[in-house]
């Protein structure tokens, strides 16, 4: 055997027969990638994509420089051919010989010894083709694979142009910046978003290989693992007194002796055996084997989300017995339950003063929980360059910023094995989505037929993972694509809400929940839930659409009001069970435009950065580009200028720096009112049970909703994430018609908790203001509930100060325990409310001072001579960093010690921490 053949057989003993079953890495092959038409031909790699080839070799620059986006659409028009040789130790005459790629991005046309071998049309499938007779036949002993990818770009138009196409009535169908990107089993964001820019990369993105099998070799392709509670089905709170079910089947290719045999072993992560033996109720068809177990309830520790219980996890390995090279299969599992209760609320929630309607939130191990997080999109346009340790980053950030679920957002790829990993250990509720969104789609024969391909193998490939909670449909699809269909082409409401169903609930939910007991689903995020579930067909779901009755509440809430004046008018929020998205766009950081603009560029309407904004979307319904990319820049700068004393520096990159930063303060500040008003929900008649805010992550350095800029660092929103996602909090609730102020503590913790919330008046200079409002109060709070601890109406409490100049501090101390622990600990939280906007306040000059403790690895900062609003630790270039707190208030001489909680990467050797800025809201204006 030649030293590049990885073998993965394990030798049972020294008695069986040595296989010859080897399974080859392609990417070990020297590719060249090429396009005669572009005289291009450089060294290319698998995995890869044509534009990371090509930035490799010198032909192009890093795409995400300057504008890139546009400058390169040369290489999304072009055809793009990986060639290699394969060695002719990777196969073997007279077994079988497969090619198998884990992921083609997307048109390609393969070929090996100048054979046709197939046509791909989906960027999620694994394909897999039997070469067997072109590699005996063929005369070299090195024979060449091609890959040849088309220009999705292209091939998505002249699909659509095919006589007899499928259309939708306009504006249904969402273009960013290339359209028709529905046709086409391609990451959608691809063809542009509005956060995003539009690559459409093309490439083998996947890895690859080649598996060389003898006569009784098996070649194990995918994995399915269900773990569930006896009799548990999907959507169904299930008994969580029954033992577990583990339900195995493997996609393998070859031939399978006659008689096979499962074995398994569980162990857990130190090896240990909890339970072992034959799996039983083995069947098997052609290519797929399977078989179940029972584990008892006692048998296992369950797996728990990040601040609920341990990340308990186990080995299960399964061994094919029989075959002649021993397959086995290794899987890292986690025993939990986790479902998305859509039932009608009860007699019994009745009487707790729930509204009637029915329930939207999730149950892990049967416990009803409050779901903070945010969504995530595609971390990079190249999904290759994509490293574990990069989605450690991120996760660090989900898990420091009090986050327990992601939203895996629907139309970027299916999320990677190692992702799903992380999750796992990480304890982060990964909800995830099939990659459709914005749009509605085709349901020819050959479009269900490739969806189900794809559901097929992505299903089974990631539901072992604990960290799973939920699959949906796509995005947007019932709230926004049947509602515009509702609105602009009323005739035509059941045809297109007929082929919904087709693909949403008929194509995709027999396969989903014929391999799954495990996990709920819905055809759309959002949507009002199911009406009704009958589990006597294989799809039990009906939707409830608009069968709503007054006055009661369903389903989930997606929100968005670029109309700054309501963004703090608390009557215009969506009052629902969940919501699973809003937001508002912000700048990224000075030190991340660094990275991608040319010092000329600094400033916040140059062309770049305006061409760069793509919220109303170069490709979208306006006309200009230019014009549509600043509609988006205005509403972030009237947001600033309404609410903020808007930042005026004579120093122009310090200036852009200011006005970056501002709009950032502005996202912030109405994420952190959404916020605190879904959390008060879970004590409200809407019984509200998760926010999930848009978005967690940037895919670039642009303007967008993100809280991560591209390099890691932290946005205002994700410190004042962190802030309000605590377990227990205080915050303020204005009407600023009526001048009512209601301040309420709301918890989320499992069990109730005791404390005194404080409240006291300054004016701007620090001076107490004897306002006759409550300056204490003691209370009490219920398991993952609210409660009021001070109304009053600033009209008239205020009446006798200057409004501009009074603001209040709201603290709270609280006893309680942690979910799923007795230990009690103390809870605390600050707040601070002004009743006038800070665009008219009377603002001081805080006396912000800061110095570095003596360990090095935190600063105190204190302000010495007035409040200080939105306090910000800036921190140079070349280093990643979060802070265990920023972007907080200080009232006049108040302290804070403020951690460098975790350092990801710094490439100044440390010289970061002499160049450490604090500013407030008042200092940012200053000259
Ligand atoms: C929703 C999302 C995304 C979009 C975001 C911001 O529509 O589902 O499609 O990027 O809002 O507009």
């Amino acid at each position: 055997m030649k030293n590049f053949i990885a073998p993965v057989f394990v030798a049972l003993s020294l008695l069986q027969p040595i296989s010859s079953y080897s399974v080859y890495d392609l990417s070990n092959v020297q590719w060249t990638l090429s396009d005669p038409g572009n005289n291009v031909s450089v060294p290319g790699s698998l995995p890869s994509q044509a534009h990371l080839d090509l930035f490799k070799a010198g032909v192009i620059p890093d795409p995400y420089l300057g504008l890139g986006d546009f400058t390169l659409r040369w290489v999304l028009y072009s055809n793009w051919t990986w060639s290699g040789k394969l060695p002719s130790s990777c196969y073997s005459d007279g077994g079988q010989n497969w090619l198998v790629f884990n992921g083609l991005d997307t048109f390609s046309s393969i070929s090996l010894c100048g054979k046709h071998v197939a046509a791909t049309n989906n960027q999620f499938r694994q394909y897999y083709f039997d070469v067997s007779d072109i590699l005996s036949s063929c005369n070299s002993s090195s024979p060449e694979l091609k890959i040849n990818f088309g220009s999705a770009v292209k091939i998505a138009n002249e699909i659509a142009a095919q006589p007899g196409q499928e259309t939708w009535p306009y504006p249904v169908e969402q273009v960013f910046e290339f359209p028709n990107r529905w046709f086409v089993r391609k990451e959608q964001s691809d063809f542009g978003w509005d956060w995003g820019p539009a690559f459409v990369p093309a490439g083998p993105w996947q890895p690859a290989y080649v598996a060389s099998l003898k006569s009784n070799d098996v070649y194990v392709r995918n994995t399915l693992v269900d773990i569930y509670r006896k009799g548990q089905l999907p959507l169904v709170p299930p008994d969580q007194s029954q033992p577990w079910v583990v339900n195995v089947s493997l996609d393998y290719l070859g031939d399978l002796p006659n008689g096979t045999k499962l074995k398994y072993k569980l162990t857990d992560l130190s090896n240990k055996t909890i339970a072992s033996g034959s799996l039983s109720n083995v069947t098997s068809s052609k290519g797929v084997i399977g078989g179940t177990t029972i584990v008892e309830d006692g048998a296992v520790d369950l797996w728990w989300p990040v601040g609920m219980g341990d990340q308990t996890l186990y080995y299960l390995q399964v061994d094919i017995v029989g075959t002649s090279n021993s397959a086995s299969v290794t899987k890292r599992v986690g025993f939990r339950t986790i479902v998305s209760n859509q039932f009608p609320i009860t007699d019994e929630q009745l009487a707790e003063g729930i509204a009637p309607g029915a329930n939207w939130h999730f149950e892990i191990n049967g416990m009803t929980f409050y779901a903070k997080g945010s969504n995530w999109i595609p971390p990079d346009a190249f999904w290759p360059r994509v490293t574990p340790a990069r989605i450690q980053q991120l996760f660090d950030s989900v898990v420091l910023g009090n986050q327990n679920m992601l939203r895996v957002w629907a139309s970027g790829a299916y999320s990677p094995d190692f992702m799903y990993d992380l999750a796992d250990e990480y304890g982060i509720l990964l909800w995830s989505e099939f990659e459709f969104g914005d749009a509605l789609y085709p349901v020819d024969e050959a479009f269900l037929a490739n969806v189900a391909d794809e559901v097929y193998y992505q299903v089974r490939r990631i539901n072992h993972h604990p960290s799973l909670c939920y699959w949906a449909g796509g995005n947007e699809l019932e709230n926004l694509e049947l509602s515009e269909i509702a609105q602009y082409a009323p005739d035509q409401l059941a045809r297109y809400q007929g082929e919904y169903e087709k693909l949403f609930l008929d194509t995709i939910v027999p396969i989903l929940f014929g391999n799954s007991h495990s996990i709920s689903y819905s055809p759309s995020s959002t949507s009002n839930g199911w009406l009704s579930l009958d589990f006597n067909k294989s799809q039990p779901i009906t939707e409830r659409y608009n069968n709503k009755t007054n006055g009661s509440i369903y389903g989930e809430t997606d929100f968005y009001n670029y109309d700054s004046s309501q963004s703090f008018n608390l009557s215009a929020y969506p009052v629902g069970r969940f919501s699973n998205e809003f937001g508002f766009h912000s700048m990224p950081s000075l030190q991340s435009w660094q990275d991608v603009l040319e010092p000329s560029d600094w400033h916040f309407n140059s062309s770049t950065v305006v061409l760069r904004n793509h919220h109303y979307p170069p490709g979208g319904p306006f006309t200009d580009n230019f014009a549509n990319a600043s509609k988006g820049m205005g509403e972030m700068t009237i947001a600033v200028e309404r609410w903020y004393p808007a930042p005026d520096k004579t120093d122009s990159v310090a200036n852009f720096s200011a006005w970056c930063h501002a709009t950032q303060i502005f996202q912030a500040d109405l994420y952190k009112s959404e916020i605190q008003f879904y959390r008060r929900g879970s004590g409200l008649p809407e019984r509200q049970l998760g926010s999930l805010w848009w978005q967690l992550e940037d895919i670039w350095q642009a303007p967008t909703w993100a809280a991560v800029e591209y390099s890691g660092r932290w946005k205002v929103l994700q410190y004042i994430g962190k802030d309000i996602y605590q377990h227990v909090i205080i915050a303020p609730y204005y009407n600023v018609t009526t001048g009512d102020l209601e301040v309420y503590v709301t918890s989320d913790l499992w069990t109730p908790a005791k404390g005194s919330a404080t409240f006291t008046w300054y004016d701007w200079s620090g001076k107490k203001l004897n306002v006759s409002t409550a300056s204490s109060v003691d209370f009490t709070v219920g398991a993952i509930n609210t409660t009021r601890v001070l109304h009053t109406n600033v009209n008239e409490s205020l009446a006798n100060f200057d409004m501009a100049n009074a603001v209040l501090k709201m603290s709270v101390s609280a006893t309680g325990s942690p979910p799923n622990s007795n230990a009690s600990q103390t809870f605390t939280h600050e707040n601070w409310f002004h009743a006038s906007p800070l665009s008219s306040a009377k603002l001081v000059d805080p006396g912000l001072k800061y110095s570095w403790d003596s360990n090095g690895s935190s600063l105190t900062v204190e302000a010495t001579k007035g409040v200080a609003a939105w306090t910000w630790i800036d921190y140079p270039h070349g280093a990643i960093l979060a802070f265990d707190q920023n972007g907080f208030w200080l009232g006049k001489g108040e302290k804070k010690t403020v951690n460098v909680m975790k350092l990801w990467s710094d490439t100044t050797s440390g010289a970061w921490t002499k160049n450490v800025t604090v500013e407030s809201l008042w200092d940012q204006t200053q000259s």
